[in-house]
């Protein structure tokens, strides 16, 4: 099974980008694509556009937006589910110890990471990124 795992701007420009991934390792995922890039206002929009009709879509766009990101597959059994719960919750006030969020988020929005939420999605968006 695969998921999309994003490091957040926040989390690259902290330099926290080894220890991010040394947590993903160690929990069994492989980190098999990886790319560099900074998002457009229109990828952003787009890639997000589940939450369009939140009051912090604008704000998350503009976030996401605001520096160099990485993109990565995960590969693993349960890949999906496992990286959502080593990633903690949305909120890193919620988040359980030990995981990504948890250590390195600053906010509910500057949270560090993203994780597909299911396997449908994961398919959507790793295609996103990974088109070839
Ligand atoms: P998730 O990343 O844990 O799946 P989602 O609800 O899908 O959380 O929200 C997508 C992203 O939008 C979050 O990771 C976070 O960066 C941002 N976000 C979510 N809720 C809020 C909020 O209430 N205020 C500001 N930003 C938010
Ligand atoms: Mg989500």
């Amino acid at each position: 099974e695969r998921t999309l795992s994003i490091i957040k701007p926040d989390a690259v420009k902290s330099g926290y980008v080894k220890s991010i991934n040394s947590m993903i390792k160690n929990s069994g995922l492989k980190i098999i694509k990886k790319k560099n890039l900074t998002l457009t206002k229109e990828q952003a929009a787009q890639f997000y556009s589940i939450h369009s009709d939140k009051p912090f879509f604008n704000e998350l766009c503009i976030f996401m937006t605001s520096g160099p990101i990485i993109v990565q597959i995960l590969e693993g059994e349960n890949a999906v589910d496992l990286y959502r719960k080593i990633m903690g919750a949305t909120n890193p006030s919620d988040a359980e110890e030990n995981t990504i969020r948890k250590e390195f988020a600053t906010s509910i929005q500057e949270n560090a990471v993203h994780g597909s939420d299911s396997k449908e999605n994961a398919i959507k968006e790793i295609n996103f990124f990974f088109k070839e």
